[in-house]
C-alpha cells in the first residue's frame, strides 16, 4: 500500500518521523472556514511556530492541487488561509478533490485520516465536530466521530464545539469506542466555555500519562482515537450568558436560512464571531493555542515513550 499511496509527506515531517522526533498534525478547515481572513493567516503561521519553539515539527494537512499533503510549505499555508475558493474537504470529499485536482482544507476527520496514514500520532484542533442539536430530525452528525472511531491518533481539543448537543456527542463517543481523557479536569470542557455539566470517567495530569495510555492502546491494537479534552482557563473563556444568547439566535438564523450540510458549522462559528463583537474569535484562537501547546508536550512525551 505504501508504494501506491498518493499522500505527499513534506521532507521536514518525513525526516522527523524517520528518527522518532515529535510531530504534531494541524488541521486546515479551522484556518480556512473557522477563522476570518486575514487573521486566520497569522494564526496558521503562529501555530506552526509555536510547535517549532517546543522542538516539535508541525504538519499542517490540506489537499493542494489534488495532492493530499501532510506538512505544508509557507506558500501553501498562506494559500489555504487567503484563497476564498478553498473547499472544505471531509473524508468523503478526499477522493473527488484529489481526482479533480482541487485545493481544499481538511477537517478533523480527514486530517486525522491523512496524518495517521503518514505515521503521525498526535493532532491538535480547536473543538471537535459532533452531534448537532436537533440531530434526531436532521441526522446531522459530524464525520469527525466516525473518523475518531477508526483512526488511532491522539487529538487534543477543547472538547466538542458548544454549538453542538454535547451530551449526545459524548454518548456517541462512548458507543464508538473513543477514549476520552480530561486534561487536568474531571469535567468535559465546553470549547468557548471552560466546562460543560458532563463529568468524565478519566483524568490525566501530565503529558507522560497520555503517552502511557497511547502505548497501552497500541499494545492491544486498538483502532480508535484518544481524545485529550483540554479546557480553557476561566479568564480566557466566553461569558456564558453571552454564549447562550448568541447561540439561540445563531441556531434560529441557521434554521430560517435553511443552512445545511457542511455549511452549518462555519455559519454558526461566523455568526458567533460577528455577534460577540469578536470576543468568541479570541476565545477560539486561545483554545487552539492551548491545545497546540498540550499536543506538543504529548508528542514530546510520546517520542520518549516510543524510543
Ligand atoms: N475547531 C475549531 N474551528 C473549526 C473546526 C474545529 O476551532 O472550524 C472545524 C474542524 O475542521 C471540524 C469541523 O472537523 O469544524 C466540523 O465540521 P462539521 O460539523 O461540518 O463536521
Ligand atoms: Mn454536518
Amino acid at each position: 500500500m505504501a508504494g501506491r499511496s498518493n499522500i505527499v509527506v513534506s521532507a521536514a515531517v518525513r525526516e522527523a518521523l524517520a528518527v522518532g522526533a515529535p510531530v504534531v498534525a494541524l488541521e486546515s478547515t479551522l484556518i480556512a472556514h473557522g477563522l476570518p481572513r486575514p487573521r486566520n493567516r497569522d494564526v496558521a503561521l503562529e501555530l506552526e511556530d509555536q510547535l517549532r519553539e517546543k522542538g516539535v515539527t508541525p504538519a499542517t494537512v490540506a489537499v493542494i492541487d489534488g495532492l493530499p499533503r501532510v506538512g505544508l510549505d509557507e506558500a501553501d499555508l498562506r494559500r489555504i488561509a487567503d484563497d476564498t475558493a478553498v473547499l472544505k474537504v471531509s473524508v468523503r470529499d478526499l477522493p473527488v478533490a484529489c481526482a479533480t485536482g482541487r485545493t481544499g482544507a481538511t477537517t478533523v476527520a480527514s486530517t486525522a485520516l491523512l496524518a495517521a496514514r503518514a505515521g503521525i500520532r498526535v493532532f491538535a484542533t480547536g473543538g471537535l465536530g459532533g452531534v448537532h442539536r436537533g440531530a434526531g430530525d436532521s441526522f446531522d452528525e459530524s464525520a469527525d466521530l466516525v473518523a475518531l472511531a477508526t483512526t488511532p491518533i491522539t487529538v487534543v481539543c477543547a472538547g466538542v464545539k458548544s454549538i453542538l448537543d454535547v451530551g449526545a456527542t459524548l454518548e456517541r463517543l462512548e458507543t464508538l469506542g473513543v477514549t476520552v481523557l480530561g486534561y487536568r479536569t474531571s469535567t468535559f470542557p465546553g470549547f468557548y466555555l471552560q466546562h460543560t455539566s458532563y463529568d468524565l470517567d478519566w483524568r490525566v495530569g501530565e503529558p507522560g500519562q497520555v503517552a502511557t495510555v497511547m502505548a497501552a492502546a497500541d499494545a492491544m491494537e486498538l483502532a480508535s482515537a484518544i481524545v485529550v479534552a483540554n479546557p480553557l482557563p476561566t479568564d480566557q473563556a466566553l461569558d456564558p450568558a453571552l454564549h447562550d444568547r448568541v447561540l439561540t439566535d445563531a441556531l434560529t438564523w441557521a434554521a430560517d436560512r435553511g443552512i445545511r450540510g457542511k455549511s452549518v458549522t462555519p455559519f454558526l462559528l461566523e455568526t458567533f464571531h460577528l455577534e460577540t463583537g469578536g470576543a468568541s474569535l479570541e476565545v477560539n484562537i486561545n483554545a487552539v493555542r492551548n491545545n497546540v501547546s498540550v499536543a506538543a508536550d504529548v508528542a514530546v512525551a510520546w517520542a520518549r515513550t516510543a524510543a
